[in-house]
C-alpha cells in the first residue's frame, strides 16, 4: 500500500550521493522526524457500508535539514488514492472568489491562448478560463468520476496522472501552451522530477507554469496539523522549490499569496530562457519565510494539545447529554476524528453537500455522513466546523439554526466555542 521515504524530494539531502550531513555541516545526514499522528486512514477514502476500505498507513512528518522540506515518511500508492477520488472542488462562494482572483493574477502574465490544468477535478476552473476568453482548455485528471464529470461540461480532458505521457497528449490537443495551472497537486507527488519533465514538454519560452501549493508559514502559525494527511506529501516553503527548481529548465517568477485553504501561495514558473525579469514578490518571499525544524517540533507539541483539547470538549458535551455532530465533511475532518478517536456515540453525524460522500461513513470510523440539506431539521446542539476554511460562509447558511440556539466548535486556528449568545470561547 505505501513505501518508505529517507531521502528530501526537492534538494536530495539523506541520499548517498548528496550526504547533506557532511556537505552542509548538519549535524545529521537524515531527515528528522517531527509529527507522529500513528496510523490513519486515507482521508477521502469514503465507502458505504460493505465496500472494501482501503487500510491505514502511517502519519508521520519528516523535516529536512537542508531545504526545510517537511514530507510524509510514506507514499502510499497514488492509484488507490486517486483513481476514484471523493473531493470535488467546492462550488462554494469563496472559492468562486479565489477563482475570479486567481484567473485575474494570471491574465497579468499570460495571453488567452491555450490552457492546460493539471488535476483539473471536476472542471470547475477550466469552465472559469473559458469563460475568462482563454482558447483551448485543457484537463488533465487521473480519476474516473471526475474526468466524466468535467467532460460532461463540455471541457476536454485526460483521465491521467501527470506525467510525460499525458504532458504529450495534451500538448497535442491544446496546440502550444500559454499557461500551465496545477492547483494543489504539486504536493500531492511523490516524483517531482518526472513532474518537471512533464513541465517541460508542455512549456514553450513564453509559457508560465502556475502552481498553487498550501503555505507552509500559515500552516505552521494556524497549527493546522489537520492538513496533515496521505495526499499532502510535501509541506513546501519557496526555498525548498528554489532547490527543487536548481537542477531544471525553470525558475521562479513570481509568488502570490491567498488565504484560500487556511492560506496558499500561487507560485509562477518560469523558462529559464525567458527574458522577463523575476517579480520581487519571490526575492521578498524567500527573505520573510521563517520554516525552522524548531518551529515544526512546535507545531508538533501544539497538535497534541488540540487534539486533547477537542477530545475533552466533545466527551464533556456527551456526558451533559448534548447532541454534537460534524459539518465539512473533508479530508480534515477524517484527520481530526481519528485523532480524537471519536465514534458515533461522539458525533452522531458530519453533514456534506457532496454527493460523492453522503451516505458513506468518515474513512476509519463509523460515523456518517449526512446529506446538508438535513442539517437545521436534526438540530444538533453542538457542530464542529470541519471545514473551517469556509466558516465564514458555513455560519451564514447556517444563521437560522445559530438563531435557534445551535453552537459552533471551529478547531482552527484555535479549539473555539461560538454562539449567538455567547462571546467566543476558547475550549
Ligand atoms: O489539497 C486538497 C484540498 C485543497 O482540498 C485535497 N487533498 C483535498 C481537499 O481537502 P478538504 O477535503 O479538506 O477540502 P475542503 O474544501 O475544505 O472540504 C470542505 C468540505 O465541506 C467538502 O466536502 C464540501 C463541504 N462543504 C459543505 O458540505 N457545505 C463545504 C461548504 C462550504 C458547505 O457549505
Amino acid at each position: 500500500m505505501y513505501t518508505n521515504i529517507v531521502r528530501c524530494r526537492a534538494c536530495g539531502f539523506g541520499t548517498p550521493e548528496n550526504p547533506g550531513g557532511i556537505k552542509s555541516g548538519q549535524p545529521t545526514d537524515k531527515l528528522i522526524p517531527v509529527l507522529d499522528l500513528g496510523l490513519h486512514p486515507l482521508a477521502n477514502n469514503f465507502v458505504k457500508e460493505g465496500e472494501p476500505r482501503a487500510g491505514f498507513a502511517p502519519l508521520q512528518l519528516l523535516f529536512c535539514p537542508q531545504c526545510s522540506l517537511a514530507q510524509l515518511s510514506v507514499v502510499v500508492d497514488p492509484v488507490q488514492i486517486y483513481e476514484k477520488y471523493a473531493y470535488v472542488t467546492s462550488p462554494s462562494a469563496t472559492m468562486r472568489e479565489h477563482f475570479g482572483s486567481l484567473v485575474r493574477d494570471i491574465k497579468t502574465e499570460s495571453k488567452n491562448g491555450s490552457v492546460v490544468e493539471i488535476g483539473s477535478n471536476d472542471g470547475l476552473l477550466l469552465a472559469f478560463l473559458a469563460d475568462a476568453g482563454y482558447g483551448n482548455v485543457v484537463g488533465i485528471d487521473p480519476a474516473k468520476n471526475l474526468a466524466e464529470k468535467a467532460r460532461k461540461s463540455g471541457v476536454v480532458v485526460i483521465n491521467d496522472f501527470f506525467n510525460e505521457g499525458s504532458a504529450r497528449s495534451a500538448l497535442l490537443a491544446s496546440g502550444e501552451v500559454d499557461t500551465v495551472i496545477a492547483r494543489h497537486v504539486f504536493c500531492h507527488v511523490a516524483d517531482w522530477r518526472g513532474f518537471v519533465k512533464g513541465l517541460e514538454i508542455l512549456a514553450s519560452k513564453d509559457t508560465v507554469v502556475c502552481i498553487e501549493i498550501p503555505c507552509v508559514t500559515d500552516q505552521l502559525e494556524a497549527c493546522s496539523f489537520d492538513q496533515v494527511y496521505h495526499e499532502h506529501l510535501s509541506y513546501m516553503p519557496i526555498k525548498a522549490m528554489k532547490a527543487l527548481l536548481n537542477r531544471t529548465l525553470f525558475h521562479l517568477h513570481r509568488v502570490i499569496h491567498y488565504p484560500v485553504h487556511g492560506g496558499a501561495h500561487l507560485v509562477m514558473l518560469r523558462r529559464n530562457d525567458c527574458v522577463m525579469p523575476p517579480h520581487p514578490s519571490v526575492q521578498e518571499t524567500l527573505e520573510s519565510e521563517n520554516v525552522t525544524l524548531e518551529r515544526w517540533q512546535a507545531f508538533a507539541y501544539e497538535a497534541k494539545l488540540r487534539i486533547v483539547r477537542l477530545r475533552d470538549r466533545v466527551r464533556s458535551l456527551r456526558d451533559m447529554g448534548k447532541r454534537v455532530c460534524g459539518y465539512g465533511a473533508s479530508a480534515k475532518s477524517t484527520v481530526w476524528i481519528n485523532a480524537c478517536g471519536f465514534t458515533k456515540e461522539d458525533i452522531y453525524g458530519v453533514y456534506d453537500g457532496t454527493m460523492e460522500k453522503q451516505y458513506c461513513t468518515i474513512p476509519g470510523t463509523n460515523i456518517p455522513v449526512i446529506h446538508e440539506g438535513a442539517f437545521y431539521a436534526d438540530a444538533a446542539d453542538y457542530a464542529i466546523c470541519f471545514a473551517w476554511n469556509y466558516f465564514a460562509e458555513c455560519k451564514a447558511k447556517q444563521h437560522k439554526w445559530l438563531e435557534t440556539g445551535g453552537r459552533w466548535i471551529v478547531p482552527v486556528p484555535e479549539v473555539r466555542v461560538i454562539g449567538l449568545d455567547t462571546a467566543e470561547s476558547q475550549a
